[in-house]
């Protein structure tokens, strides 16, 4: 099984005390910060993009994890700052085949990990058509545009059945994201089906009480 790793959802985070809380992130040692990007057309919301990428490579050493919510991003990739140790996802229902893999080389070319993320709709399978390209796949566990939603069911047995595919195509060690709900209770239920990168927001970290002590206390229940 992969290490656990946590990833805290930044559209979550209060803007007015954004710098205490990546001060709590750096001192609980957490492995990434989740910036959702979005467009307005492939999901029905704007958030975040690349200036706040610039400012928080700049501000912090934690590397970011970067979901691009957006139509073309073949198109505006080059915008972003990332390169090694950040990684990058683009989602399979974002634009053409061929795009979408142009777009997963150029994020490798920068130096970064790329990902494929796919909708909760999406049959697992279609990641056959990345696997080779990818370090990782983002499955969604709501649909993609709002925080603070319930996970959409059936999410755990898609966990399980991506975690079956990518052993048996012989990528043990591609990594499985979760994104969406992944609340203290669920979380857990989540590693046990083979997810090993949590996003974590108003659900559980990023809710009610003191930020290290929640990010704490996802990792003992993660173990
Ligand atoms: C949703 C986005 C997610 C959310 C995250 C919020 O479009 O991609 O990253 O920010 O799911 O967490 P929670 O705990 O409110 O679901
Ligand atoms: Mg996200």
């Amino acid at each position: 099984m992969l290490p656990a790793a946590i990833s805290p959802s930044m559209m979550c985070a209060d803007i007015f005390k954004t710098r205490e809380i990546i001060d709590a992130f750096e001192k609980t040692e957490t492995e990434y910060l989740h910036i959702d990007v979005m467009d307005g057309s492939f999901v029905p919301n704007f958030c975040l993009g690349t200036d706040y990428c610039r400012r928080l490579k700049a501000g912090t050493s934690i590397p970011l994890d970067i979901h691009l919510m957006v139509r073309e991003p073949v198109k505006t990739l080059d915008k972003f700052t990332f390169g090694s140790g950040d990684m990058v996802s683009v989602h399979h229902e974002s634009d053409s085949k061929e795009n979408v893999l142009k777009a997963l080389e150029f994020i490798r070319s920068k130096g970064a990990s790329p990902f494929i993320a796919i909708n909760p709709d999406t049959p697992v399978e279609t990641v056959n058509d990345y696997i080779a390209a990818v370090d990782g796949v983002l499955l969604m566990t709501v649909y993609p545009g709002f925080a603070g939603q319930q996970m959409v069911p059936g999410s755990l047995e898609r966990i399980t059945a991506l975690r079956s595919l990518l052993d048996e195509s012989g990528r043990q060690s591609a990594h499985i994201e979760v994104d969406g709900n992944v609340n203290y209770e669920k979380a857990p239920l989540m590693r046990k089906a083979g997810a090993d990168i949590f996003v974590v927001g108003t659900s559980s970290v990023l809710g009610e009480g003191d930020k290290a002590e929640n990010m704490l206390k996802m990792r003992r229940l993660l173990g």
